[in-house]
């Protein structure tokens, strides 16, 4: 169930993102997309295995509640949500309602709109009927006897899909995956660039920390991380600078790690001579001898182990009189997660080594969880009229990316990295290996949501999803709905 949940943030983004743009972009190209999600949120709701719940309970004979919550009904920008009232969720959009096994709970509904609105659980039989007029109230009361993450929505005709859907955690998993820290790298967390400069010494401090980390809403995994977040810190520096690399491993870290930057020239771009046990530090440096982006990553056997669990990172080495200047660049890499337990299950996963081995992983994420650049907080933002430059790397360990950026056309792609050579120009998707990046660029015409993308769709509804949100005036001569004379 946990597994519709992530479904349905992402379809909620996705419709979020259809609805900004209907007036502007590739509406024709996310419909299918949504057709599919819908479908597949369908036949989940439909096919999830029921926990085994009890009966409808109507609440006569339940005894007093142990656990009471207040939701309200609200909208938010596109959408619509309930809201909580009081207590720890107060405020907040579809919160996550966490009780205990055996808890008898209590949820009062209250009508924030003058429309209809309703709340159902599946499982625990929870139909709340409906409230009409504003300040309506309803109250639902139910014994929470099965454990694990579920789902409660309105089920008026539309609403779900609007972004009326939360989950209700009962139990095991909850205190470990609300214990997990981010790990998101922040797509705007990047050095300035080098401009004009003669060479230098360049310093660069890596730190491995292995981390519960927030995989997906409620469901967490043990990340091992440079710096704390996937992908780790964006090294910049120029052709001929002397690059000096410090890495220092946690104390409380329980494996060795090390770095490889494909940037250096030496054995093991430094791996075999950063091997790092806990608590120790290694340093060793080089000179920048050819220009590019340029992957890095830990190279502690097992070398997939460690860069599936996050180990992975940038590095820029701006070829002399520096890069053509941007308006706004973005850091994002692609990984890919292998756990023990199947997409979409709460609580805290585990490594699976055998799905590592055979290629399968549950999870595609950019910038280390899933859904990680879709939310406000952390996707690609920028205005109309701006040019944008996006590093877009692949720590992987195995999947080759297929970037594409919904309702864009990269002006420049600099395929495999490669600043020296001439760009490819007017590319709709680009390959990125596994241990490669690429560098593009394109300036917004028009405002909305672009959604980044690995055209290898599938991996859409695992994760992999980011939104780069442009805001300013509309520009009907590029993009208008509408016949061309009205
Ligand atoms: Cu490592």
């Amino acid at each position: 169930m946990k597994r519709l949940h992530i479904l349905l943030t992402i379809l909620t983004v996705l419709a979020l993102s259809t609805v900004a743009c209907l007036e502007s972009t590739q509406l024709a190209e996310m419909q299918p997309t949504l057709d599919a999600l819908v479908d597949r949120v369908d036949a989940l709701s439909g096919d999830e295995p029921v926990h085994s719940p009890g009966p409808s309970h109507s609440g006569e004979d339940l005894g007093e509640p142990t656990v009471e919550f207040t939701l309200r009904t609200d909208s938010e920008g596109h959408n619509l949500v309930f809201r909580g009232v009081g207590g720890e969720i107060d405020g907040q959009a579809n919160p996550l309602l966490v009780v205990q096994p055996g808890d008898i709970v209590q949820i009062t509904i209250i009508n924030g709109q003058p429309a209809e609105h309703d709340f159902v659980i599946d499982e625990f039989g929870v139909h709340s009927g409906s409230v009409r007029q504003m300040e309506e109230r309803i109250t639902v009361t139910f014994l929470a006897d099965a454990e694990g993450s579920f789902e409660y929505y309105c089920s008026i005709i539309g609403h779900r899909a609007a972004g009326m859907f939360g989950t209700i955690q009962v139990g095991a998993g909850s205190a470990a995956a609300a214990d997990a820290v981010s790990i998101i790298k922040h797509p705007a967390d990047l050095p300035a660039p080098v401009g004009g400069r003669g060479p230098q010494l360049v310093q660069a401090e890596l730190v491995a920390q292995e981390v519960i980390g927030q995989l997906a809403g409620g469901t967490a995994y043990p990340y091992f991380t440079f710096n704390g977040t996937v992908p780790g810190p964006f090294i910049r520096a120029r052709v001929g600078d002397t690059v000096e690399i410090t890495l220092r491993n946690e104390t409380d870290s329980a494996f060795t790690h090390s770095v490889d930057l494909h940037a250096a020239t030496g054995p093991g771009g430094g791996g075999e001579v950063t091997q790092v046990g806990p608590g120790e530090t290694k340093v060793f440096t080089f000179q920048a001898l050819n220009p590019g982006i340029y992957v890095y990553h830990c190279a502690t056997p097992s070398v997939p182990h460690h860069i599936a669990s996050g180990m992975y990172g940038l590095i820029l080495i701006e070829p002399t009189g520096g890069l053509p200047p941007v308006d706004r660049e973005f850091y994002v890499m692609q990984g890919e997660i292998y756990t023990t337990e199947p997409f979409g299950t709460p609580g805290l996963l585990s490594f699976s080594h055998e799905k590592m081995s055979i290629e399968r992983p549950e999870y595609f994420v950019f910038n280390g969880a899933a859904g990680a650049l879709a939310t406000e907080e952390n996707w690609l933002s920028a205005n109309v009229g701006e040019s944008v430059r996006i590093f877009l790397g692949v720590g992987g360990p195995n999947f080759t990316s297929s970037f594409h950026v919904i309702g864009e056309i990269f002006d420049r792609a600099y395929a495999f990295g490669s600043l020296t050579s001439p760009p490819l120009t007017d590319v709709q998707t680009i390959s990125v290996p596994p241990g490669g990046a690429v560098m593009v660029e394109f300036t917004l015409n028009v405002p909305g949501h672009y959604v980044l993308v690995d055209h290898a769709l599938s991996r859409l509804e695992r994760g992999l999803v980011g939104i780069l949100h442009a805001e300013g005036p509309q520009n009907p001569d590029i993009f208008r709905t509408g016949p061309a004379n009205p």
